[in-house]
């Protein structure tokens, strides 16, 4: 039983950056107090979609092509601006805007970039399924040049990433490159609470998660892989487990371990999921908890982004496993 109340996570960003950074002004962690800040808006938003009839589409169709629900345009606007007045921000890149959004007021002073997907798995909404918001950071020079050289930098040089997943608890996971450290939010006190730290996935796992009716169209070593998993030659037993919403799949890895595969398929050639603001994150979380992160032949955090919205394979999970498919696919 703590005999002291458990820690925010604003205070473990702040602690984490003084230990780093002992001369930390502590503008990162102000930086980051704006995304827990917007999370917590879009938390309470998502707790009642069903209430006050934000459901349905907003009638717009986003960058993707896709109907906007009225929950990603809310969840858009809500960290554009919680991020837009941080001071430090200069450029914001999200899923629901084509371009960059420069902060006018500190695209010439401010030392950060932030690229996010506000509500990823959004058309799960209306059935009530966990949903999520993404994040990267990345550094900047200050100074006037084309945001989309700041913007598109390889996901190695991320100084931050994390996601919320607004399940049956709301809870934030990030790192800083300092090992990966959860924190559930206490809505009672409107505190999110350290309740996982140091999060290490498993060196191997028992669950693979993959959309099975694209299986036809994935790469012969993929099915290989799979039918291997389900042969019973495997060593252990695997479950399949996937609900189609990214943060939901790769946190249940993250914490249990196992692998999470969006191969090539037949409709995505070059995968489905988004590399600046799904896969990057996704792979700086997995390494730091001690996994793999992949597009099937090189490491994900090594990918050079050539547009904003590009899309790539991403496997991310447990060592072995992993591994183990990355052996099936090179064969
Ligand atoms: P599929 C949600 O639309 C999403 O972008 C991710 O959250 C999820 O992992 C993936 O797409 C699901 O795609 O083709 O299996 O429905």
């Amino acid at each position: 039983m703590h005999n002291s109340p458990l820690m925010t996570v604003e205070q473990h960003i702040l602690e984490e950056q003084r230990r780093r950074f002992p001369r930390a002004s502590g503008e990162f962690s102000w930086l980051l107090s704006g995304i827990t800040y917007a999370t917590k808006i879009i938390a309470s938003q998502v707790r009642r979609a069903g209430l006050v009839n934000i459901l349905g589409s907003a009638g717009q169709t986003n960058v993707q092509g896709e109907t906007q629900q009225k929950l990603d345009v809310i969840a858009n606007q809500t960290l554009l601006q919680c991020l837009g007045n941080r001071g430090n921000v200069a450029i914001m890149a999200s899923e629901e805007n084509e371009e960059p959004v420069m902060v006018p007021r500190d695209f010439e002073g401010g030392k950060h970039v932030v690229i996010f997907d506000p509500l990823d798995g959004s058309s799960n909404i209306d059935v009530n399924v966990s949903v999520g918001t993404i994040f990267s950071i990345l550094g900047r020079e200050p100074g006037q040049r084309d945001p989309m050289i700041d913007v598109l930098q390889s996901g190695y040089r991320q100084q931050a990433a994390g996601y919320v997943v607004y399940g049956s608890s709301t809870m934030l996971v990030y790192t800083t490159g300092n090992g990966v450290h959860g924190f559930t939010l206490d809505p009672s006190i409107g505190a999110y609470l350290l309740s996982h730290e140091n999060i290490q996935m498993p060196p191997r796992g028992n669950t693979y998660s993959v959309n099975e009716a694209n299986t036809d169209s994935f790469p012969h070593g993929y099915r290989r892989f799979l039918a291997h998993l389900r042969s019973g030659n495997a060593g252990r037993a695997y479950s399949s487990r996937y609900i189609g919403s990214l943060v939901a799949d790769f946190h249940r890895t993250l914490l249990k371990g196992g692998i999470f595969l969006y191969p090539p398929t037949k409709q995505y050639a070059g995968g489905k999921l988004r590399l600046m603001y799904e896969a990057n994150p996704i792979a700086f979380l997995a390494e730091q908890a001690g996994g793999v992160a992949t597009d099937g032949t090189r490491r994900v955090l090594e990918i050079p982004p050539t547009s904003l919205h590009q899309r790539t394979p991403l496997i991310a999970g447990s060592r072995e496993d992993v591994e183990l498919l990355m052996k099936m696919v090179a064969e």
